[in-house]
């Protein structure tokens, strides 16, 4: 019998042929007691702890798309805990620790390397403000150290620091225990976790309405797969966070814009560790498959495009070839871009809500990778008790009328 392609998609496609029975995307039962919304990495991190420290397992993570096609399998996958504030320090301090130890923890390898993270300075403001991080760092227990350019270059030989440059080197930050991770791997590696401990994760499932009891109490969610029944809901869902708590009537703090990347042909390895500069709009490192993975600026305007504006990713490679020479030559394969939802002090907001059973965790902005395990275990604590985690707790969406910010601005990264 002759096999055409379209019959062995088709079978595939019915029976997902050749997977394991626990991958197909279970239909959603009537109720549960959690429902996440957003099958990114925070989503599925949050599942996996509510099942596996809290004993939560009758929960669904609903997904629009696919597992893990939003921002958690756009982004250059940076990890560091090199910020400012001690609530911060605490936050991505606390998803560093979970790094170190998740390939272990979901017997997944999420490749998590702590290849030393380096944020250059430019200019006197540069130097001042990533030394006064390298001494707040210090402080709390967290490694940061300051390099002269010489420095810099001994710990990235393709660095250009040839005083004459448009930006100089100056000199930089490093933390040696940061680094990358597969992106895929981490929202797989979450999802079979949870999956296996009993969580159900739909794609294709977009929730379209929060519904509400007399009292206004959250009692499920609409989808484009019927209505789900549930006691807690849990918005986790990166760059639509706003639209997803209009349904609930809840105004955010949230501007979402889009934010860029792009990949080159893979080369030879020539790039040890991960480079950043804010002030010129550029990072970069290099994939295990040999692709320099650059990451550009925001758009300058707010927008919902997967694309990106073309002006930001080409500023962007004017600023890497000159950094890394090297690189002049090099093809770009691919860009893309993901939709960030930013604060306006530039640090999550975790926590409850003002509707009673309704939760949300959201304004990563350019830099929740990074807080990946962290975020959803101290979420998936928020949710269980009803009441913020203990490193969470200086996060909540409160701030925003008592005025406690937690100005991470110079730390983000990312110039907004
Ligand atoms: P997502 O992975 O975006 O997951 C949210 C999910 O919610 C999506 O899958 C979406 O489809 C789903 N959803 C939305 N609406 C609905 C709905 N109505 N119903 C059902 N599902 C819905 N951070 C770092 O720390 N380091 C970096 O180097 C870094 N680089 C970045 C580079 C780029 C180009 C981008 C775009 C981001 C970068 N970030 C980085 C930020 C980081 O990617 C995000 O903060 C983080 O991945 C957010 O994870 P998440 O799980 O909250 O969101
Ligand atoms: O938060 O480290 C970060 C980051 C790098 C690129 C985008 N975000």
């Amino acid at each position: 019998m002759r096999f055409s392609f379209s019959r062995l998609a088709a079978e595939a496609l019915r029976g997902h042929s050749g997977w394991p029975r626990q991958w197909r995307d279970p239909e959603p039962k009537a109720a549960y007691d959690v429902v996440i919304v957003g099958a990114g990495g925070h989503g599925l991190a949050t599942a996996y702890y509510l099942a596996k420290e809290h004993g939560i397992t009758n929960v669904a993570v609903l997904e629009k798309g696919w597992l893990g096609g939003g921002n958690t399998g756009r982004n250059t996958t940076i990890i560091r805990s090199n910020y400012l504030c001690e609530e911060s320090e605490a936050l991505y301090e606390h998803a560093l620790g979970l790094w170190e130890g998740l390939s272990h923890e979901l017997n997944y390898n999420v490749m998590y390397s702590a290849r030393g993270v380096m944020m250059l300075a430019h200019n006197e403001h540069d130097i001042r403000v990533f030394k006064r991080h390298v001494h707040a760092n210090r402080l709390a227990g967290i490694d940061n150290e300051w390099l002269d350019p010489a420095e810099a270059k001994g710990f990235c030989p393709i660095l250009n620091i040839d005083p004459r440059l448009r930006h100089p080197v100056l000199g930089a930050a490093l933390q040696r225990r940061g680094g990358v991770a597969r992106h895929d791997a981490v929202a797989w590696g979450y999802a079979r976790g949870a999956d296996r401990l009993g969580v159900d994760i739909i794609q294709n499932c977009e929730v379209t309405g929060i519904e509400r009891n007399a009292s206004g109490r959250v009692t499920g969610v609409a989808t484009t797969r019927g209505p789900i029944m549930a006691r807690r809901v849990g918005i986790v869902a990166a760059g639509h966070t706003s639209v997803l708590m209009a349904m609930a009537g809840v105004r955010m703090p949230l501007e979402s814009f889009p934010l860029q990347a792009l990949v080159s042909e893979p080369v030879k390895p020539v790039m040890p560790c991960v480079v950043m500069s804010n002030t010129i709009h550029a990072y970069m490192s290099q994939s295990d498959k040999g692709e320099l993975v650059i990451g550009a600026g925001t758009d300058a305007y707010t927008s919902y495009s997967q694309t990106g504006a073309l002006h930001v990713s080409r500023h962007t490679l004017e600023a890497i070839a000159e950094l890394f020479p090297v690189t002049r030559r090099l093809r770009m394969l691919r860009s893309w871009a993901g939709i960030v939802d930013v604060t306006p002090d530039r640090s999550p907001i975790i926590g409850t809500t003002p509707v009673a059973g309704l939760f949300v965790n959201c304004g990563w902005g350019t830099g929740g990778f990074k807080a990946t395990p962290g975020s959803g275990h101290v979420f998936a604590a928020t949710i269980a008790r009803d009441e913020p985690h203990r490193i969470a707790a200086p996060f909540t969406l409160e701030r925003f009328t008592t005025g406690r910010l937690i100005d991470e601005a110079a730390a983000a990264a990312v110039s907004h």
